[in-house]
């Protein structure tokens, strides 16, 4: 049995090389691959090159644009048996075809051997990490679903299974019409030619529903083979690499519409059209509704519905007679022609769905997010008011605390400062606590002319004309940020999107060094005012007095001061969570070793990250490990700390300012760095400590600390240059003469 992959690319060499990478490993080999060249501007002579040894891959260079005209010509092309239709960025399984040829063979001669599409962001090694079981029961549970909902919905009882399955896997398998899909399935190619099956090449985004229909006129017969998928990869950046279907033109719905009409002309069956007309129905009721409601663009707002409009007056009552009250009333403002009122239906519902989430949760957040909106919003800016939060209102730290101290100091009287903070740390200064999300929260976040945060503020937060944002942000990256994340697991399109939306709202981005500059523009996607000034939470570190800090504080942490202290700070994963913001963290760190061979020398300061939920128990180490997790800033236990171990934190960054050792416990970093996150710079050469995979190693780099810090010294200084020079303790000094004009 051989079989025709049919592969357009347009962009994103990268994609493609993941997409013939999988092709390369499937277990079974009789495919050609027929790649369909549109209007490529990318160079991507070398990954022919390479592919070509690996597949029997044919180049054709297309010379129309577009999907449509790229998968016809591959299909004139096509010598398998059946076809297969593969998008450039999307992959296979490697059992993916292993599993159709056996259906093949089990039930031979079918005209379409359905699989199934599973969506995913993740690049195909990622992926395959994953612990996809449970998920990919979901989707057949999902479809198990469809099937017994079809009779209840299209009183097709006497219709037979076939025509059923056929109906349910090229029409009704995706959520709505937009979705309807030829990706995933096998095609035998004889039926493609005997009934002239192909693309619309009049259109662009919506070629698929049509070329579905017109299959299911002329009755294939069909055979599920469901366990065999379609790896669907969801792009993660939507301004950077946008999909084709994420493209948001108004020409899209243009073309919805009249893919719609087309594939309604072309339905044979009275069954055929309900089945459209139902999925229409759905889409615009469920879908579009609500982004019209949301939208502030009226242009495409009107091109929608008057696109749409039109289909849904000569619809018939049929279509939609099994919806629940909502949907059908959605349908028939629009028959009518009711926009207004319409968009008043879908408000209304909203405000419903919202009343009964604020009950649900409970959660009187929801009520000050309506305060804030209606009455805080209202009033006007008080322009000597300052807020301030450090992550997310869990200490009192980092850079807004010095930017804060400094003003606090310096201008007496002049501002009021508020802080949201939910620990009962007394504030110096006489600031005001406010607890994250409370009322107060809600009203300083609408009045204060300054916010000073060091992380992301809140989604809800709207900018009012007159605020000024500061963001300071809390270290220089090792970890990939936002843009410059792949598809790795922290890289969701939702985070992706909320940055972008969070980041527009900043006017100034505190960065420490050159390299953090440069990343922050591109990570970010930020072009407004950098301050390259380095970071107030360092100030600290270059006060004359830091010895006596350390001491003072030692004491006051009842730290033996004849004992040299080892801190060991390590970050959070990506992969371990209870909740949004709170996750798990097992030490792999053995603290009880480290007391038996250290416990005579040194004590260990342990500090876990602000993300962490999990108290970690330290029963028996009393003595020797104190547990400062809950310690306001880690800046002042930096200077109580003759040794640093961490692991991928930004934490080395800025203890490397004291020039001290640091250490790293990297006991999962292929993990972390090839699937969680990704890296910018080279932990094995660009650190200025040495990797350590076991806890035997982390024992013999502390017993032979001086050699290493010999060993490191070079590297350490290349290091400091790179990422230190800017932090001089003046840092809070040029960012309040900068910001508040001081
Ligand atoms: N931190 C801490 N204790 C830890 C780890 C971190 O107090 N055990 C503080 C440090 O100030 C550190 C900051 O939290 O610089 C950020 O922590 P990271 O471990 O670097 O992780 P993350 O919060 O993901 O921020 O550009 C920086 C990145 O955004 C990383």
């Amino acid at each position: 049995m051989k079989l025709s992959v049919i592969i357009p690319f347009w962009k994103y060499k990268i994609f493609l090389d993941d997409c013939l990478n999988s092709l390369t490993l499937s277990n079974y080999q009789d495919f050609e691959t027929i790649l369909v060249l549109d209007q490529v501007e990318e160079d991507i002579e070398d990954l022919i090159e390479t592919y070509q040894k690996k597949l029997d891959l044919k180049v054709i260079q297309s010379e129309k644009h577009g999907v449509a005209a790229a998968r016809n010509i591959g299909l004139q092309n096509a010598s398998g048996d059946y076809v297969y239709f593969l998008d450039s960025d999307d992959y296979v399984l490697e059992d993916t075809f292993e599993l159709f040829v056996d259906a093949m063979k089990n039930a031979p001669g079918k005209d379409i051997y359905a699989g199934t599409r599973k969506r995913t962001w993740y690049k195909r090694i990622n992926f395959l990490e994953q612990d996809n079981e449970g998920k990919l029961e979901k989707l057949d549970n999902i479809y198990n679903k469809k099937r017994d909902n079809f009779d209840k919905n299209f009183d097709a009882a006497d219709v037979d299974e076939n025509k059923k399955m056929v109906l349910l896997n090229l029409l009704l398998q995706s959520k709505n019409f937009s979705g309807i899909s030829v990706l995933g399935h096998m095609y035998r190619t004889e039926f493609l030619k005997q009934y002239h099956i192909v693309f619309d090449e009049s259109m662009t985004y919506y070629i698929d529903q049509p070329f579905n229909v017109e299959m299911v006129n002329h009755n294939p017969q069909i055979e599920e083979c469901k366990n065999a998928y379609y790896i669907k990869r969801r792009h993660t950046d939507p301004y950077n690499t946008p999909a084709l279907n994420g493209e948001d033109t108004d020409q899209r719905f243009v073309e919805l519409a009249s893919s719609y009409q087309s594939s309604l002309e072309k339905a044979e069956s009275t069954l055929t059209k309900r089945v459209l007309e139902w999925q229409l129905c759905k889409y615009i009721s469920s879908t579009l509704i609500v982004r019209m409601k949301r939208s502030n663009n009226p242009k495409w707002k009107g091109i929608v519905y008057s696109s749409l409009q039109p289909l849904v007056a000569q619809m018939d009552e049929d279509a939609y007679k099994k919806f629940g009250a909502y949907r059908r009333k959605c349908i028939e403002l629009m028959k009518a022609d009711d926009q207004a009122g319409m968009i008043k239906h879908v408000t209304k519902r909203l405000a419903k769905k919202r009343l009964k989430r604020l009950l649900k949760k409970r959660k009187m957040v929801e009520i000050y997010k309506v305060l804030y909106v209606h009455k805080y919003m209202k009033k006007p800016v008080s322009k000597n008011v300052i807020l301030f939060e450090s992550f997310f209102g869990k200490n009192y730290s980092d850079s807004p605390k010095y930017i804060y101290e400094y003003l606090a100091k310096n201008y007496p009287g002049k501002y009021e400062f508020v802080w949201a903070l939910n620990n009962d740390t007394k504030l110096p200064y006489g600031g005001k606590k406010v607890k994250r999300f409370s009322k107060e929260y809600a009203y300083y976040l609408a009045t204060a002319k300054y916010l000073v945060f060091n992380g992301r503020q809140p989604l809800w937060y709207r900018k009012r004309e007159g605020q000024v944002f500061l963001e300071t942000w809390h270290g220089t990256p090792l970890k990939k940020l936002v843009f410059d994340q792949e598809e790795v697991m922290a890289a969701s399109p939702k985070y992706k999107m909320q940055v972008y939306q969070q980041r527009e709202k900043w006017d100034y981005l505190v960065s420490a060094n050159k390299f953090s500059t440069e990343t922050f523009k591109r990570c970010f996607m930020y072009d407004k005012e950098i301050l390259d000034y380095g970071y107030p939470r360092n100030d600290i570190l270059y006060y004359d007095n830091k010895d006596e800090i350390a001491i003072n504080l030692k004491k006051k942490l009842r730290i033996p001061l004849d004992k040299k202290t080892i801190l060991y700070a390590p970050t959070w994963r990506d992969d371990q969570s209870y909740d949004v913001g709170k996750y798990k963290f097992e030490l792999a760190l053995d603290l009880a070793r480290l007391k038996e061979e250290f416990g005579d020398e040194y004590v260990l300061l342990l500090r876990t990250h602000y993300f962490i939920a999990d108290k970690i128990d330290v029963t028996g180490l009393e003595g020797f490990v104190y547990n400062l997790s809950d310690y306001d800033d880690i800046a002042e236990i930096y200077l109580i700390s003759d040794i640093c171990i961490t692991d991928y934190s930004s934490v080395f960054f800025d203890f490397a300012n004291l020039r001290r050792p640091i250490l790293f416990y990297t006991y999962d970093l292929e993990k972390y760095r090839d699937q969680l996150r990704g890296f910018y710079i080279s932990i094995e050469d660009d650190v200025p400590g040495p990797l350590l995979l076991t806890n035997d190693d982390v024992v013999e780099a502390i017993k032979n600390i001086d050699q290493i810090t010999e060993e490191y010294q070079e590297k350490y200084d290349i290091f400091y240059d790179r990422f230190c020079t800017y932090d001089d303790g003046k840092a809070s000094e040029r960012i309040v003469k900068r910001v508040f004009g001081e």
